[in-house]
């Protein structure tokens, strides 16, 4: 990923070139570039500010500088290659880790720190109208700093971790608060006892099942306690409708199956998975046969489950949301809903994914899933089970 930042004061981006982005940046994963605005100016001042229109306290960018400085960084670019632009405001769109992860995606940012009351509005334009660049006005939080250097520190670093090799053990990447809607749970290391104060036994155990439903419940209740909005967001889905699904439900479902199953083809480098070969009409008869669950928020078909009883166990399968809703703790509710619906008798639930698809794993996985041992019935997959409780 290529990142450009300009601003009048290069130094406060030195951090960059620290610790893991650091690395990053010498292995080649990250070309971070910072460039000194009032390298675009030409007056013996280097000026770049000026007192605003209107007046008004303090002063304002002089659009010019900004135009040089941007079309120098667009001009340094491969052929037709443009930068995302992100440009930080105290009255932007706030920041989250959903932002920083659809960011993470693109090869190519570029960041405008502004400084004084700000910048003359009309770079905005002309970025986004002359430059064809696609500008995002961030904030990063509901409080004011001097300049928008603080803010480009905190989101290159939540945006440059999310790329794949930078963070060595991508595993943590998942657990993390705001990954899926709830904060994360404490954490502990030796010694067991310090200044009389224990570590909690359950993480002591050694059962891994255990010690994930207790993380799981700290979760909740540290979102509880903290930030309710998060838990609230969450469950948000008050207006959440999750219902056994019907014929007319049939489109949606095969088109959100479709959509949703494009990342585990992507995951296991197969397109040869029943989800996305199966025809309209496979999806609609299979609604008479399994117990398929939908979810729908305002209308939409946000998420499906499907349940099936085979002997004492209950098969959950094709548990799916929406692409741009994943994060939020719907599959963990959605996946909670499919084992509150089993029947009495069920001794233990069963789940069948892709052997790449390494988040369904970790999710799995902390929902308490074993693997189980063997070959699995179908190769290239993984078949899990946990025992109902
Ligand atoms: C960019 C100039 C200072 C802001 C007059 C103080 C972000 N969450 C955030 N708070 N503040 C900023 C931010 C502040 C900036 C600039 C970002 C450029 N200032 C201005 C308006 C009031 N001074 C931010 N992201």
């Amino acid at each position: 990923m290529r990142i450009d930042v300009v601003s009048i004061f290069p130094d406060y981006l030195a951090p960059l070139d620290l610790s893991l982005l650091g690395k990053a940046r010498e292995a080649g994963l990250l070309d971070v570039r910072v460039h000194d605005l009032r390298g675009f100016t030409h007056d013996r001042h280097r000026t770049v500010d000026d007192t605003p229109y209107g007046g008004g306290p303090g002063m304002v960018m002089k659009p010019e500088p900004w135009a040089e400085a941007l079309g120098h960084v667009v001009a340094q670019g491969n052929p037709g290659g443009r930068p995302h632009l992100v440009i930080p405001g105290p009255g932007g769109t706030l920041f989250t880790q959903a932002i920083a992860r659809r960011l993470a995606r693109e090869p190519w940012l570029a960041f405008a720190c502004g400084r004084y009351e700000g910048i003359d509005e009309r770079v905005y334009e002309h970025a986004a109208h002359d430059l064809g660049l696609e500008v995002s006005v961030l904030s990063l939080g509901d409080y004011v700093l001097n300049g928008g250097e603080v803010a480009v520190l905190a989101m290159v670093e939540a945006i440059a971790r999310l790329v794949p090799g930078v963070v060595g053990n991508a595993e943590s990447l998942v657990e993390e608060s705001h990954e899926d809607g709830l904060l994360e749970y404490p954490v502990y290391t030796r010694p067991q006892t310090w200044r009389g104060r224990q570590v909690p036994a359950v993480l002591l155990s050694g059962d891994h099942a255990a010690i994930d439903r207790w993380r799981h419940e700290q979760r909740l209740a540290r979102t509880a306690a903290r930030r309710p909005d998060l838990l609230h967001a969450s469950h948000a889905d008050a207006d959440l409708e999750v219902r056994l699904a019907v014929p007319a439900d049939a489109p949606e479902l095969f088109t959100l199956t479709r959509a949703c199953w494009v990342q585990e083809a992507q995951a296991n480098d197969t397109l040869d998975i029943p989800a996305l070969v199966e025809d309209y009409d496979t999806v609609r008869a299979s609604l008479a046969s399994t117990r398929t669950w939908v979810a729908r928020r305002g209308g939409r078909l946000v998420g499906s489950v499907r349940t099936e009883q085979r002997g004492d166990e209950l098969y959950v399968g094709r548990l799916m949301v929406a692409p741009d809703l994943q994060g939020q703790g719907l599959g963990r509710r959605l996946l909670e809903h499919a084992e509150s619906t089993a029947p009495d008798g069920i001794r233990a639930y069963r789940l069948l994914t892709g052997a790449g698809s390494v988040a369904n794993l970790r999710r799995y996985r902390r929902a308490g899933y074993r693997p189980v041992p063997g070959e699995p019935s179908i190769p290239g997959t993984v078949e899990l089970v946990k025992r109902r409780r």
